[in-house]
Order: C-alpha cells, then structure tokens, then sequence
C-alpha cells in the first residue's frame, strides 16, 4: 500500500487510519429468504432501487411477495444482491400502501381523505384544462423519474409533449447524471457506460472517484475486488475514506469541489512524462493541442495546493494510471454534483482519452448510474430539451422524425422547456400554476428545501402519483395511487447500457393502478386520447423502437424475445432494416453494442468515419478550465458539507424507511466528523450537533470518525423535515448540465442540545 500523506494546508488521511478498520467484507452477499410459506411461483425480475439492477427472483404466494431467491444465472451479479434488495421484498406488503386516491383536505385526519378514484381522475383533467386555458399550456408543468421503466418515461414524454403540449417536463435524473451525460456527449457524442463491467477484471490500474462503490453499487465492489486479485492497483479519490477506500493501493483525499484541478495535473504529468498514445491522439480525437496549453500551469505543486492532495500521491497516480496498458476510470455523483460536474467529467475524459485506452478489451471508462433506470429513463424524452432516442427537442429533423410517428405536425411539438429546479422557480414565481408529479419526492431530495416547499404551496393545483405518501404527495391537492415495480412489467436499462426485463409478480391492490393507466386515464379525461390507448408496455415498448430508430439510442433492433434470450441487450441495437437501407453497414448482432467504439464500429452519426459519434467518427478532448465551488469557506461559515449515501438507505428514503430492518441498520442520519474537528468544537460521539448554512440549520447527531477530511462534514440526505441535510445545501446548478451542487457548501458546527419533541417529523427545522 502507498502511503497519501499530510497535504499542504489541512493534514489529511492515512493509510494508519484505514488499518485500524480492520477488513472490510462487502456488502454483497447470497441469500435466500426463506419465510417458511410455500410460493405460487417464482418470478425473475430485477431489484427495483439502484443502477445495477441485480437480478432477483421473488417468491409470490397470494398475489403478496414473501421472500427472494438468488438468481444465478443472470450474469451481472450471479445471485448475489446488497441490503436493500435483500429487504425489498418487504415493501409490498406494507400497510402504508395507498390504495385510493386522495384529496387534500385539513379537517380530516392526517390531512387528506379519500376520494374514488374515478372522481379523482376527473378532477385532475378539468383542473388541468382550466389552467392551460387560463395561463397557456406551458403553465402546466410535469416532473417524472428514473425509477419507471423505460415504457413509462417514453410515455410521459409523449404525455407531456403532445398530450399537454407542454414545454415543462422535466425528471429527477436532473439531481443525478446529467454532468456525466452532458460531458459523455461533448466528448464521445453519446451518453452511456463505455463498456461491460466484464472489462473491469482485466484493467492493470483502476481509477475511482467520487463513488462510494461499496455502499452505492455494491455488486460493482466484487468486479474491482477481481481485479485487484489479478493484480490491478486501485486508485480511490474521495473526501472520505470510503469501505472500498480501505482496500485500495493509493488514496487521494480530495478537498470537496477540486477533481479537475486533480484530473488537469494528472494529464499535466502525462504530458511531462510523454506517457501518451500519440497514434491514438492522432487518428482518433481532436482538441489535444488545445488541452496540452491548458494544463501546463497544473505543475504537482500547485495541484496539490488547490486539491488538498499531497503531491507524492498526484506523481504516484499519474505514473500507475500513466504507464499503465489496461485500465478502468469509474466515477459517480462526487465528481458529477457539482457548478462544474460538466468539467469534472470532462476532465477525467481527457485523461482517458490521451492514455489511448477506450474501445478495446479490459479498456473502459464510465460513470455509475445512480437510480434503478438511470440510464433508460435518460434517454427517451422525458429530459426538458430532448425527444425518444435521444434526439434533440430543438432540431428540426428529430423533431420531424418523432412527430410522424406520433401522428401529428412537428409544430405541434413544444420548445425545449426547463429544467426540474427552474420549474420550482417558476412555480414560486407564478409563472407555473399546476404541477404532476410522478416517481419524485422533490421535497426531500431538491437542495435549499425550505424554498421548494415554498414554491409548492405556491401552486394553484398540485397531483402526486406514488404508492407511499412521500413528504412531497403532502403537498398535493391530488394523491393517485400508481404502482411498485413488481406490480408492472416493461425495461429498464442498467449502469452497463444493458436492457432488461421487469416482470410483474403482484397485482395492484385496491384502487391502485399501474402508472401508465394512470397517465392514459388522464388524457382520455381530457378528451384527448388519440397516442394513449396502448393496452400494454409491450405496446409502448413497440412504438419506442419505431420512435428511437435511426437515433443516438437506437432500441428498434431490441425485443423483448431477444433480451430474455440472452440476458439483456446493449443499446444501440439496430433493426436489420437500417435507417439509411445501407446494406454495408455492420449489424450489432442480436446482444447489441457491450463495447462501445470498437475500432471500425459503425454508428448512426458517423457512418463508417470512426467509432465515436460524431460526423468524423473522432472523440473529442476539451478544456477544462478549473473553478472552484460556487460557496466557498468563510470566518462565518468555516466547514464543507459534503452530502450522499449510505448503503442501507435509498435516496429520499420514501421506501427504505419504511422497511423495519433496513432502518435498523442506519436509524437517523449522523453528522460525519473527524476527531480533530470534533475536539475543536467540543463534540462526542453522539452529540446533538448543528449545522448551520446560509439557507437553514439541521440539528443531528454526531458520528466522529476518522475517515473524513478535517475540513470536511459528511451528512446522508435521505430523510426528510428537521433530518434533512437538504435544509442546508444551496441551490447553485452547473451551467451545462443544471445539476445542482449538493457535495459542497460552506457550514459552521456547533454543539447542541437535543433539540424538542416535534409534533411530527415532517416539521422542518427553523
Ligand atoms: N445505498 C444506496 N445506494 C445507492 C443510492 C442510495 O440512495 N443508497 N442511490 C443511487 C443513486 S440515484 C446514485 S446517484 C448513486 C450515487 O452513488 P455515489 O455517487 O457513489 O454516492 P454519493 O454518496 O452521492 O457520493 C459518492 C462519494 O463522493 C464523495 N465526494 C464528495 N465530494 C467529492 C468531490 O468533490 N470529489 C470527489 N472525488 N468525491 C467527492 C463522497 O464522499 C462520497 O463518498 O448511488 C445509487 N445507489
Ligand atoms: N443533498 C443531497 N440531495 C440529493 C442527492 C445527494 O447526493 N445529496 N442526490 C440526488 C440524486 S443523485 C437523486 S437520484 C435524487 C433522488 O431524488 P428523488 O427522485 O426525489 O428520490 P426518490 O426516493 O427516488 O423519489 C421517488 C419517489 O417516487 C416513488 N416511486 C419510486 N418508484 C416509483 C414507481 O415506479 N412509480 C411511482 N408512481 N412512484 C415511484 C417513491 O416512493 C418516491 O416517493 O436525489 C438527489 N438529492
Ligand atoms: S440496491 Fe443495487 S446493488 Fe443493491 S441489490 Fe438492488 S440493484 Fe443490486
Ligand atoms: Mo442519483
């Protein structure tokens, strides 16, 4: 192991502090949960939370789900799955299921009582009509999520465009890869995983930063640890010593908000050190000359200066990932939530890319998708400027593609609309009247949260659609009751672009319906039926491969014979009929595209120029000019926050606090703190402690640890009222990308006392 060592303001972590935590075993395991009830049946499906999207097998006994089988044979996890979804299980049967419609009202008991849910639908339509004729139809907005399949995000991109004509759809995808997703599209053309994680085993050095891997996508911690047994050297940057921190060779204790400073001295050092594939350079990318100018000022010395970093470690992982002929760069939400994630992303590109070292086995760079349909629900319009496939809502050939398969004239379509924390804007500006809302909970998971409550109440007409009443469904004049994965079929897409299967396993109970009846049941109110009338998501899976073809992400050769046949197929898939009818062009053969940008690989964009996707067929290097985060520490706000995860809890917490042993595991979230921190502000273990920003103040419990920055505190975000981190964060977005910025501001620490009883826990902090 490499020691990293004191940086040149603050002293950080070692390698001392890793060994006193003794091994750590992963987080993936194979179990079996066996309830002792004989099941009906047992069906294959995929776990409903992260983008890993573990294969699972659930065991059904009337028409309840009562255990979990591992399911070995589906390739990416072989039967093994993390906490949650060995837990999942026990969120079906869980009393709080809603199983009506709701409409607010603040004399019945919890605020709401139910409504049919006929009368609910209507409701909703004639309130929807009557906005759109007052205030335009851009008054009505639509927030969707990464967690639907793949068929509903088509779907609800379909609603909003040409149902409601509405420029103002947007998703909550917006909080997670948007940086990685504008930065894959700059630099490749395309936004997906470069590669399998089959290509993971055989990398010499692999690259992780700004990835909790172990807790956040555990399975993925069984792919480095393979490696690793192969002797690959792992290289982990983060604020924190994370669990897979703990097992690597080299750790780079970055300061919050500074990777493309690390990123720029590292090609710095590679340009230096001339350990460079100039024939790959040369054939394959543009913009290298302009890059080489820009990081000559990125000496060691003052890379280590701006990221905290001792320059030893800056030499030593330049040399391994520099001198290296097989690698993987990986990274997550810690590079990608940031004003900057776009450069983050894009500096570790550039790294990639002049090691020559993409497109070929065990070569691979990716980013790790968050949510479990991150990667499908990112590509099918449902993103405010984009269309199926993902086309361009503001190009007039796209356009005029989607709006022949939908029947109607491209003028018809909608401008490109904003984005998810601009809609909050404009709803609290009055600009937005009426709002729905599916598969998000904005009000735990958006930053600067006492302002998105605001901008909510603000609204004239608000309809959540969810199984649980989530803290932003409180918010609402209408709750309509949808449905959990397992009470639906359709695909998703997982972290590697690979396309599965969902299967149904359960009915909806009581009222409930699935969400793609919902949607329909709302345009057929509206008197405006025409596009919705699909009597299944194979259906709408069938016009999304139609819609899509000839685009980015090409799924019109993709069926649901064929994903089942060979466990999963990667996008792009195209139909034996090209869209060009060229007969030249080569087929990516019935498993689709695992690689992307094989040498001689054909895409849509460049024909036969080059495997990139861009007219040339070259990649693209960019310069990444390093700024710093949008609030930096001051005397008044002294401490970076950093925010994220924890391995037992799932983002706004909406259905792991709901499930008892999983709550067990980590009960209320914890303020991260560093001994030497704690000690200067006189806080133990255990403390009652509060964090103040300049938006809010949160008052938690202290969990002093030695594997944070001392500079640095760590909150997980996933609860909600006085326990939300999200009371501090600050609202800042990257310019590109409109991610916000939830892994730094600027805080002060200070004991406290255990703060009163609240009425409920709903009630935030003020
Ligand atoms: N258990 C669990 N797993 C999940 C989820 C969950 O809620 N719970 N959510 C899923 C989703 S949607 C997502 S997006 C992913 C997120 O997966 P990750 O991105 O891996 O998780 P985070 O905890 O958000 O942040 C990752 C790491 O970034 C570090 N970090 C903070 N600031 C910086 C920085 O400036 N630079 C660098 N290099 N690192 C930094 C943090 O210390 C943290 O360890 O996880 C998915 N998997
Ligand atoms: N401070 C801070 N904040 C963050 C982050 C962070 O790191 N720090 N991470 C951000 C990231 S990466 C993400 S992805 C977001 C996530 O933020 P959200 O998307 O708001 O979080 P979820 O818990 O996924 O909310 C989904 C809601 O939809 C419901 N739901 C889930 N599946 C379905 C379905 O199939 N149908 C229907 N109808 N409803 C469904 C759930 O019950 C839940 O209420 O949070 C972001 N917020
Ligand atoms: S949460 Fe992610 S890693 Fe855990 S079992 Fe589900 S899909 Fe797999
Ligand atoms: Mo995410």
């Amino acid at each position: 192991m490499t020691q990293s060592h004191e940086s040149s303001s603050e002293p950080s972590l070692d390698l001392e502090v890793i060994r006193e935590f003794g091994p750590f075993r992963a987080y993936a395991n194979h179990v079996r949960i066996d309830t002792g009830v004989a099941p009906d049946k047992v069906v294959k499906t995929h776990c409903c939370f992260c983008g890993q999207q573990c294969g699972v097998q659930l065991k059904v006994k009337d028409n309840t789900v009562v255990g979990i089988e591992p399911w070995y044979e589906f390739p990416f996890n072989r039967g093994m799955l993390c906490p949650k979804g060995v837990k999942r299980y026990l969120q079906q049967q869980h009393p709080d299921r809603l199983l009506h419609a709701y409409q607010r009202d603040s004399a019945a008991p919890g605020g709401f009582r139910q409504l049919d849910y006929a009368a609910a639908i209507q409701r909703v339509a004639e309130t929807i009509e009557r906005i759109q004729t007052e205030h335009g139809a851009d008054a009505f907005a639509v927030l969707s999520g990464a967690s639907l399949t793949t068929e509903k995000t088509y779907l609800m991109g379909k609603f909003a465009h040409m149902c409601l004509k509405t420029a103002n759809i947007d998703y909550n995808g917006r909080l997670c890869m948007v940086s990685a997703a504008a930065g894959n599209k700059k630099a490749f053309g395309i936004d997906r995983a470069a590669n399998p994680w089959s290509d993971i085993l055989g990398a010499e050095v692999i690259l992780i930063t700004g990835a909790n891997v172990a807790e956040c996508a555990p399975i993925t911690t069984n792919y480095v640890w393979q490696a690793r047994e192969h002797g690959a050297k792992v290289i982990v940057v983060d604020p924190r010593i994370t669990p897979l921190a703990r097992t690597c060779d080299l750790f780079l204790p970055i300061k919050p908000g500074r990777d493309t400073a690390l990123f720029n001295g590292i090609l710095h050092l590679m340009i230096e050190n001339d350990w460079l594939d100039h024939d790959f350079i040369q054939a394959q990318t543009v913009g290298f000359e302009a890059v080489l100018q820009a990081t000559r000022e990125w000496t060691p010395a003052k890379t280590a200066e701006v990221t905290g970093i001792a320059e030893k470690s800056i030499r030593q992982a330049a040399e391994w990932w520099g001198q290296a002929k097989t690698s993987f760069l990986m990274h997550a939400r810690g590079i990608e939530h940031h004003s900057h994630g776009v450069q983050n992303v894009l500096s570790t590109i550039n790294i990639v890319l002049a090691s020559g070292r993409i497109g070929r086995p065990s070569c691979g760079y990716a980013t790790i998708t968050g949510q479990a349909n991150g990667q499908g629900g990112r590509e099918h319009g449902q993103k405010c400027d984009q269309l199926p496939g993902g086309r361009d809502l503001s190009n007039p050939e796209h356009r005029a593609h989607v709006a022949n398969v939908w029947g109607i004239a491209p003028d018809e379509l909608p401008r490109p609309g904003v984005d998810a924390y601009e809609i909050m804007r404009k709803a609290h500006a009055g600009e937005i009247r009426g709002l729905l809302s599916i598969c998000f909970n904005p009000v735990v998971s958006l930053p600067d949260n006492n302002f998105v409550r605001a901008a909510l109440e603000k609204l004239e007409f608000f309809v959540a659609i969810d199984f649980f009443m989530s803290e932003t469904a409180r918010y609402a004049d209408i709750v309509l009751p949808g449905s959990l994965q397992e009470e639906d079929e359709g695909t998703v897409t997982q972290a590697e672009g690979r396309i599965i299967r969902i299967h149904q396993a359960v009915e909806c109970p009581g009222e409930a319906k699935q969400d793609w009846r919902v949607i329909q049941d709302i345009a057929r109110a509206l008197g405006r039926e025409r596009g919705f009338t699909f009597a299944s998501p194979r259906e709408i899976f069938e016009e999304l491969r139609v819609a899509s073809k000839g685009g980015v992400s090409d799924y019109s050769g993709v069926t649901y014979e064929n994903i089942e046949e060979h466990y999963g197929v990667f996008w792009p898939c195209r139909s034996a009929a090209t869209p060009s009818g060229a007969a030249a062009e080569p087929e990516p053969g019935p498993r689709g595209t695992p690689r992307l940008f094989e040498p001689g690989s054909w895409n849509p964009i460049a024909g036969g120029a080059g495997p990139f996707y861009f007219p040339d067929g070259k990649a693209r290097f960019n310069v990444t000019a390093y700024v710093g985060p949008a609030e930096d520490v001051d005397v008044e706000y002294p401490i970076m926050l950093t925010t994220g995860r924890v391995v037992s809890q799932f983002l706004s917490g909406n259905q792991t606090r709901r499930i008892g042993p999983l709550v067990d595991h980590y009960p209320e979230p914890r303020v991260e703190i560093h001994p030497r921190l704690a000690q200067r502000l006189g806080v133990g273990d255990g403390d009652w402690t509060t964090v103040t920003s300049r938006r809010g103040q949160c008052t938690l419990r202290a969990s002093v640890v030695a594997t944070i920055r001392p500079d640095t505190i760590f909150i997980p975000y996933h609860w909600g009222g006085r326990k939300s981190a999200n009371q501090l964060t600050i609202s800042a977005q990257d310019p590109i990308s409109k991610i916000p910025e939830y892994k730094v501001c600027a805080v002060r620490v200070a004991p406290a006392e255990a703060p009163p009883e609240y009425a409920s826990e709903l009630e935030p902090q003020q």
